[in-house]
């Protein structure tokens, strides 16, 4: 029998390191279906065959790698390969090569599923294109339909039904795809930690217990468009200063309520211009706490203080709630059965949001974190030591082992 050649998740990292760098912000950047992701797509297409993997693109754009035939109750595990602005390189990417180089080491020890088994990648997991996180996942699952994803568009005004059709999908045919979630018996992703639980646990492998409730909204704020230097500072009504309170206020609401996390990361101010007043404002507020009471109570008190602001500067305000998601917490039982695979693995929760998070509404789901030395994510900071990964490799095999075995 040929031996089977492994690699290892540092090789696949180094491979596609160069697929969407930013130089001009550091980082990645690589977002549903651009140019970058769909690179990458083909790449893990192409790395998927050379394993034998059988590779079809489900009717939302996630892509499906099958050890063996399609069928239900299949083990699945996966993650994303599209990035944020200025992202890092582990961030989704981690979690799809460890799962290649999973297979490798399961095929190099002659071990075959006993169940139909799965390698995904989903798609626009970051939301950075088109602003739903997890869309992928959320419409493979019908947590977000068809009709509110194509009238999503991105910063140059393509719709999500062009993406969809230039990377080769029917936007007639997106939508809850009940067969293929049928498919899926238990899920598992494996994933960069974006935090320090495992520097302050000296763990290199980690088990996830559950996931903040997380939603995104955007603010609109509407005043006069005028000249900076033809108007007087009494006779303006100027969108920017209601936005500047929201930034202010989402500092101090997050920060009185236990857990909370409250973000304001983009603001696009219309038309923009060094000596123009701007007409409006739009401002996307991510608010995040242990539970929905205390998230929707931080949401609550940024909006007031913003419609206040508002009111003081003769603006107008609208508050469009873009996506949001209840707190996630993981299925203990597999948790346990994962726990059990690695021999030992500290349990911790997660403050990043995750396909996984999405899927854990329909099947039993659990999350394997390696550690991040650095503690930081989402910018190019982000990090994994080679030892850390391969460590991550050697836990997922062992968890598709015992799981797939069953
Ligand atoms: O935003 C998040 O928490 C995730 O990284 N998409
Ligand atoms: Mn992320
Ligand atoms: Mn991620
Ligand atoms: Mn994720």
């Amino acid at each position: 029998m040929s031996a089977v050649p492994t690699t290892t998740a540092t090789e696949l990292l180094a491979a596609i390191k160069d697929v969407g760098t930013d130089p001009a912000r550091g980082g990645y950047s690589r977002h549903g279906f651009d140019t970058a992701e769909l690179e990458l797509r083909e790449w893990f297409t192409a790395e998927a065959g050379k394993r034998g993997l059988d590779v079809e693109v489900d009717r939302n754009g996630n892509i499906w790698a099958w050890w063996g035939a399609p069928g239900p109750d299949a083990l699945v595990t996966g993650s994303h390969l599209d990035s944020v602005p200025g992202g890092g390189a582990f961030d989704g990417p981690l979690g799809v090569v460890s799962s290649l180089a999973a297979v490798d080491l399961l095929r190099a020890k002659g071990f075959k599923p006993s169940r139909p088994l799965a390698l995904m990648v989903f798609a626009e997991e970051e939301g950075g294109r088109f602003g739903v996180p997890c869309l992928g996942s959320r419409l493979l699952t019908g947590a977000t339909t068809a009709e509110a994803a194509l009238k999503l568009k991105d910063s140059a005004g393509d719709t999500f039904a062009d993406a969809v059709k230039a990377a080769g999908l029917d936007p007639d045919r997106i939508g809850k795809d009940e067969e293929a979630l049928s498919r899926i018996g238990r899920f598992v992703e494996l994933h960069v930690e974006q935090g320090r639980g495992l520097i302050d646990m000296d763990a290199p492998i980690g088990v996830a217990t559950s996931i903040l409730a997380h939603g995104r909204w955007r603010f609109r704020f509407t005043g006069e468009g005028n000249h900076a230097g033809a108007t007087p500072m009494g006779a303006r009504r100027d969108p920017m200063l209601p936005a500047s309170q929201l930034i202010l206020s989402a500092r101090w609401a997050a920060s009185s309520v236990d857990g909370a996390r409250a973000t304001v990361g983009r603001l696009v101010p219309t038309p923009g211009g060094t000596n123009v007043i701007a007409s409006s404002v739009d401002v996307w507020l991510d608010a995040r706490a242990p539970n929905d009471g205390r998230t929707r109570s931080v949401v609550e008190r940024i909006t007031a203080a913003s419609k206040q602001a508002a009111r003081d500067e003769g603006c107008e305000l609208t508050v469009t709630e873009e996506s949001y998601g209840d707190t996630v917490h993981f299925d203990a039982a597999l948790r346990e059965e994962v726990v059990a695979a690695l021999g030992k693995a500290p349990a911790l929760p997660t403050g990043a949001g995750h396909d996984a998070g999405i899927l854990a509404a329909h099947v039993p789901t659990a999350m394997l974190f390696v550690r991040n030395p650095t503690g930081v994510s989402h910018a190019p900071e982000e990090h994994a030591e080679p030892d850390d990964c391969e460590a991550g490799v050697e836990a997922l095999a062992k968890v598709l082992e015992k799981l797939a075995a069953e």
